[in-house]
């Protein structure tokens, strides 16, 4: 992803290799209680204060798991490699540091917007959305396009019931999603300031309506730590990271294509629809295969990221 130095296809070893002090806060107070406190002292000090997590952090949020979304022959990704390995470059893209900066956004309370080709605009509270859709948990890949991958087990609801929702007009085509602009609380926002802040991506009205475009508020049964995205998420695994957008505050229906950030960085890197192929190799890598994070375990990547059987037919 990363423009200004070329990634190589492997990721790096640096980049998988699983260290304690990302075990995350939970394993942290384990490991105090245990009495291992040389560790959880070193734990503490590399670590920013954390006596104090945001308000209604990590929240129990339990939903019924739909058992047809399901990945066969891989495990879930421990939560503590979800959480602490990430892409989000509002913070910084070093993807074991995203957890620490992260902590202290404050995710909650949290606008969201719906404007543009919509019988009337609507403006309203993340947590609203808990009240209006039933939630569900699905066991879901992600594929990053720098070829490694993780299966993760979102709770939200459709995106379709979403947009059903909002009323599109007859005119709309496409969906463009908007994150948060916040550099006071997001270094790479203040930093790399190279990058056209903020984040944006889009999906075609079908894509979006497909059954597997999934809103995620959360993640293993509690709400979604900040830094996979909380208070809202998308997850379209048949297409490449990237175009899962966190930290959304704007949905906009439209009926021209919307501008996406990487294709707008890299337009002959990253296109519009980016469904992942392993025929079709990124520029600079292959697409072919895909490593595991958790088990460092290299295996094939599949067409639309084995979401074939409900999307192809948007393609055809
Ligand atoms: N707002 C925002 N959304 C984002 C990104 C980002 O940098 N900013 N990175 C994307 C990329 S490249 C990937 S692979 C996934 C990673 O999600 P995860 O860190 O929750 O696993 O988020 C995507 N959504
Ligand atoms: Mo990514």
């Amino acid at each position: 992803m990363l423009i200004r130095k070329s990634k190589p296809g492997e990721v790096p070893e640096r980049e998988v290799t699983p260290e304690p002090i990302y075990l995350g806060r939970r394993r942290l107070f384990q490991a105090a209680a245990l009495g291992l406190s040389g560790i959880a002292s070193r734990l503490r000090a590399t670590l920013p204060s954390r006596e104090k997590p945001p308000a209604g952090a990590l929240r129990p949020l339990p939903a019924p798991r739909d058992a047809k979304y399901k990945v066969e022959g891989r495990e879930i990704t421990p939560e503590a490699i979800t959480a602490g390995f990430n892409n989000y470059y509002e913070f910084t893209t070093e993807k074991r540091r995203v957890a620490e900066l992260a902590e202290h956004f404050d995710s909650r309370p949290w606008q969201i917007e719906v404007r543009g080709l919509v019988e009337k605009p609507l403006k309203f509270d993340v947590d609203d959305l808990l009240k209006r859709f039933p939630l569900e948990e699905r066991v879901y890949r992600l594929r990053c396009v720098e070829a490694w991958s993780i299966v993760v087990p979102w709770t939200g609801f459709p995106m379709a019931k979403f947009i059903e929702w909002a009323k599109p007009t007859a005119q709309a085509k496409f969906v463009r999603m908007v994150s948060f602009l916040r550099p006071g609380q997001c270094p790479g926002q203040r930093e790399q300031t190279w990058y056209p802040w903020p984040y944006f991506e889009g999906l075609r009205l079908d894509e979006a309506t497909n059954e597997v475009a999934f809103l995620v508020i959360g993640s293993y049964g509690h709400i979604l730590p900040n830094s996979n995205g909380s208070p809202l998420r998308l997850a379209v695994p048949w297409k490449y990271g990237y175009k899962s957008i966190k930290g959304i505050v704007r949905f906009e229906l439209t009926d021209k294509q919307p501008p996406t950030f990487w294709n707008k960085l890299a337009p002959n890197e990253y296109d519009f629809l980016s469904n992942v192929n392993p025929a079709k190799p990124h520029p600079r890598w292959s697409q072919a295969t895909e490593e595991e994070v958790a088990t460092r375990r290299r295996i094939p990547t599949l067409p639309y990221n084995g979401y074939g059987e409900y999307v192809a037919r948007l393609y055809s």
